[in-house]
């Protein structure tokens, strides 16, 4: 390996807990930058050299930053091809990807905190609206990644071993729950997270084992 893995996080940015999923299932040593997000340091000049869109995670790696986590989570098992996330087959891989890229896509992009923002603070929309919005956008992406869950008749996991789907599944139910988002209509989705947070890559990724989970 070249210079060392930096990933600039967030303990609760999700797209953050994916890459320490990822970094964790793949067991690569890292170092962690964290960015007060309620602090707005994703806006600082420094940062932006870093992303120009402002947003964590960042994984510095090879000389340059990487930003985008899909794209981390791509990059990183190309780069270090060792304990792949994805499965080997292209049918396999393309159901990854589907199921993750719709929880990146279709649920975790339009709740993002900068969209609710502009909803309620540009737009004008009142809490309320802003509250429809979200639960919205939950149930309508979780029933669909859930009917494709159990069409596949998923057991403790998409495939035999957490990989890519469940670096991406795991953080938005950790966004669900703390919102109370009620997951009983989910029963595959959550069996899955219950064997994961079994799993020591997801319990040291997890955003309350941080010595910075204290800032809210
Ligand atoms: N599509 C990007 C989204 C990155 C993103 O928006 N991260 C959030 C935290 S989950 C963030 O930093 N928000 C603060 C901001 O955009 O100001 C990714 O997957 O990395």
């Amino acid at each position: 390996m070249g210079t060392p893995l930096r990933l600039h996080d967030y303990h609760r940015s999700s797209t953050s807990y994916r890459v320490r999923i990822a970094l964790n299932l793949k067991q690569l040593d890292h170092e962690i930058v964290p960015v007060n997000l309620l602090a707005r340091e994703q806006q600082g000049e420094a940062f932006r050299v870093l992303n120009p869109l402002g947003g964590v995670p960042v994984l510095e790696a090879d000389g340059a930053p990487h930003p985008q986590s899909m794209a981390i989570l791509e990059w990183l098992d190309e780069r270090f091809p060792e304990r792949p996330l994805l499965p080997a087959g292209i049918e396999d891989r393309f159901a990854a990807r589907e199921l993750a890229m719709a929880i990146a896509t279709q649920l975790h992009a339009p709740l993002n905190p900068p969209v609710l923002e502009y909803l309620k603070l540009e737009l004008g929309h009142a809490q309320a609206d802003v509250d429809i919005w979200y639960w919205h956008w939950l149930e309508r992406t979780l029933t669909g990644v859930e009917a494709r869950l159990a069409a596949r008749g998923a057991g403790d996991f998409l495939f035999d071993a957490p990989g890519y789907f469940e670096c991406v599944l795991v953080p938005q139910l950790y966004n669900a729950r703390r919102f109370a988002f009620d997951l009983e209509p989910y029963p595959h989705m959550v069996r899955i997270e219950a064997a994961c947070l079994t799993d020591p890559a997801f319990v040291a990724a997890h955003p309350d084992k941080r010595p910075d989970a204290h800032q809210g």
